[in-house]
């Protein structure tokens, strides 16, 4: 095993460097950032004014392996000394909601995709993740681990308000002014490692602990913009069932997911540029 220590693998100088690499090659200054998913592609072609850069351009940029969907990426991530024990860290996922930081963003979306578990949750129903349970950091998989950098943020962070409650307001709003009022619902997100999807037991389990839907991204990101100081709004779109039951015969499968991410895909971006509008105009009056 190879053990590094976190800062050799992104210290707040690469952080700076790649910052200032995107910001020489574009006048834009964004205040709103959006993580997305395969599902949400299209919505980049729909941006105006647009400038994109590929991956493997970007100074320090991890380069994704292409996978619509990408679990334990932690796995091939570097490994860091924490402060009690060697852990794993994610600085992949997280590097680029540290750019936007430095960029000048303030707020960030994240779309997902995750399996209800809440029993009134229907497939295609886009929650507001109005909090989570991040399971993996129980079990010392946490994106904060190893030396903590104050120009960054805190050492013990509050979680408490990692989401917006103005922004879920928000979308709330925007939601049913679009008439996707019915199915845009509220909830706790859980994340687990995967790749599996859950036993019956375990989805028992997250549904006694309060989960309402439960995925296997998106927390890492989450924790590291609260933790620099980004208003964070999760959409968390409900792609299956997940069963409680050991006499369903239905079983999840990756072509379901992504299936009804398609379905959906339209609403959800339809959704996301007019937040992206409105979060830009509520920043500019404060
Ligand atoms: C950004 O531009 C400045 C001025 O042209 C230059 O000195 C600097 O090296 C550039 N930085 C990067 C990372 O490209
Ligand atoms: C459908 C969807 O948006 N899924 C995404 C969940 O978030 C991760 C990033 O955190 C993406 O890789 C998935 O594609």
């Amino acid at each position: 095993v190879h053990v590094r220590v976190c800062s050799s693998c992104c210290s707040f100088e690469d952080y700076k460097l790649t910052t200032e690499w995107l910001m020489n090659q574009t006048s834009l200054r964004p205040k709103v950032a959006v993580i997305c998913g395969s599902g949400l592609g299209l919505l980049a072609d729909r941006v105006a004014n647009k400038q994109a850069f590929r991956y493997q351009d970007i100074p320090n940029f991890p380069v994704s392996t292409g996978e619509s969907h990408a679990p334990c990426r932690d796995m091939k991530a570097a490994w860091c000394l924490g402060p009690s024990r060697t852990r794993r860290v994610t600085p992949s996922v997280t590097f680029p909601v540290r750019i936007f930081k430095l960029m000048g963003v303030e707020s960030l979306l994240v779309t997902n995709a995750s399996g209800g578990i809440c029993p009134d949750f229907k497939v295609g129903d886009i929650m507001l993740i109005k909090d989570h349970i991040n399971l993996p950091g129980f079990a010392g998989q946490h994106p904060l681990c190893g030396p903590n950098d104050e120009r960054f943020g805190i050492r013990f962070p509050c979680m408490s308000d990692a989401y917006s409650k103005e922004l879920r307001a928000m979308a709330m709003d925007i939601g049913s002014e679009l008439g996707c009022g019915g199915f845009i619902r509220e909830g706790v997100y859980c994340m687990v490692s995967g790749p599996n999807f859950e036993t019956v037991a375990e989805a028992r389990m997250l549904h006694i602990l309060g989960c309402d839907s439960v995925g296997m991204s998106t927390i890492p990101e989450v924790t590291v913009a609260k933790h620099c100081g980004l208003r964070v709004l999760g959409l968390s779109l409900i792609t299956n069932k997940v069963s409680l039951d050991y006499s369903r015969e239905e079983k999840v499968n990756h072509e379901e997911v992504l299936e009804i991410g398609k379905m959906r895909a339209e609403v959800l971006q339809k959704l996301v540029t007019t937040l992206i509008s409105c979060c830009q105009q509520s920043i500019n009056t404060h």
